[in-house]
């Protein structure tokens, strides 16, 4: 239908959050809470940077602009401040909407600016005639849809470059809700060449070669779970074929989970000298990012019983350590103590110790989920809107609602344990 086709470059952008809130940041007095609220929106911009410095023929973006409902329209300023950049550059932008920007959700609305397209909420295509190239898609009405929505998506035009933008749990991904749904093999069998997926925030190629299936991940990690660099996927086409998809850093915090093992270690100078390494190698890689870093210690070492005694000091001695390193570029988000002591568990005892470490073992779980949940509720009264600062994954709310989360119990086990090794 179109003849031969120019080369072209896409970015595939998905998942961009912005103004997404940051669970438990607020209610952490050191966190650079500042910084790293407004990562979503730097990320956008590096994202417009990227694309005007490559100079790419369009960017596509896979659902999940916003994080949900604005709070107030600077949300929405912003997208159409970035995109009104890539409009002025001749950079066409193709979007759908996904469960957390469905149109049920957002009761707020700005017109887009002149070259960005909005797919609609039924199956529509949207050709770029000069470049060869027609985009497929259909956004959400509604933030539940559980309908595979593959079937409908339109036939390939034969002769283009055909383009599939689809919001979609694929067939299941841990730690995502299961929107869409649908199976590789019929995306692949759809005759696109290229299946643009947002939904999921971790990087995954599902499929490379006639038709490439791509979760780029999303723009900005939000937790410590989404460790890792994130970004989008620059994607070169030759003679109607990809040529290649990189992905492209693009965040402005870097979340990063480091488990470092003291496994034998006997000094508290040599335990944070593996910090510090296991802290270079993280900062080096997040390239003068701000580095939101979990930290484990693990492994068997008889500084097991010092370091449980006052995790607070610990916690300010890691803390040193990465602002030793790069004092604006470090923040300490969590310290999981998760080392043991050396030589066999400790014979039972009848001491007031022992009782408690019994009672731990064998507490009938109601009666411990009780005990939690009147001292977390006594713990979360002490502050106007604790609760919502922590957020609803915070042991201590979750023990206040009557849940007793296995950390714990596995702390205060471990607390004793450690105490009665003392003797
Ligand atoms: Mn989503």
């Amino acid at each position: 239908m179109m003849g031969a086709m120019p080369g072209f470059r896409f970015l595939h952008a998905a998942d961009l959050h912005l103004d997404s809130p940051l669970r438990g940041l607020d209610a952490l007095a050191d966190a650079p809470a500042e910084r790293i609220r407004g990562a979503t929106r730097e990320a956008l911009r590096n994202l417009v940077d990227l694309a005007i410095a490559e100079q790419v023929d369009f960017v596509v973006l896979a659902g999940d602009l916003y994080d949900g409902d604005w709070r107030d329209w600077t949300t929405g300023h912003t997208l159409v401040t970035q995109l009104g950049r890539l409009a002025r550059e001749g950079i066409r932008v193709v979007a759908i909407s996904g469960n957390h920007d469905a149109e049920s959700v957002l009761t707020r609305r700005l017109r887009l600016p002149p070259g960005v397209t909005l797919l609609p909420t039924h199956p529509t295509s949207h050709p770029l005639p000069e470049l060869g190239v027609v985009l497929h898609g259909q956004g959400y009405a509604r933030r539940e849809m559980l309908d595979n929505l593959v079937p409908h998506y339109p036939a390939a035009v034969p002769g283009a470059f055909n383009i599939g933008l689809l919001h979609t749990s694929l067939d299941g991904r841990p730690g995502h809700a299961g929107y869409a749904p649908c199976a590789l093999p019929e995306l692949l069998r759809h005759g696109y060449d290229y299946w643009a997926l947002g939904h999921i925030h971790a990087r995954e190629e599902l499929a490379r070669g006639a038709c490439w299936v791509v979760f780029p991940g999303n723009l900005q990690g939000r937790h410590v779970k989404e460790d890792g660099a994130k970004g989008a996927s620059l994607v070169t086409v030759r003679d109607g074929q990809v040529a290649s998809v990189e992905h492209r850093a693009l965040d402005t915090v870097r979340w990063a989970r480091l488990a470092v093992s003291l496994e034998g270690v006997e000094e508290e100078a040599a335990a944070l000298d593996r910090v510090r390494l296991a802290l270079e190698a993280a900062l080096d890689a997040a390239e003068g990012r701000l580095l939101a870093t979990r930290i484990a210690l693990q492994g068997t070492t008889p500084l097991h019983g010092r370091l449980l005694r006052d995790p607070g000091a610990l916690r300010e001695k890691l803390r040193a350590e990465g602002l030793a390193l790069a004092p604006e570029g470090f923040w300490l988000e969590e310290l999981d103590l998760a080392t043991a002591p050396p030589g066999a568990p400790p014979a039972p005892r009848s001491d007031a110790f022992g009782r408690m470490l019994a009672a731990l073992q064998d507490a009938a779980p109601e009666a411990a989920a009780a005990e939690a949940q009147s001292y977390a509720a006594t713990l979360l009264g002490k502050g106007p809107d604790l609760r919502r600062l922590l957020g609803e994954d915070h042991p201590a709310v979750r023990a206040a609602a009557g849940e007793l989360p296995p950390e714990i119990l596995a702390r205060a086990r471990a607390l004793l344990l450690a105490r009665l090794a003392e003797g």
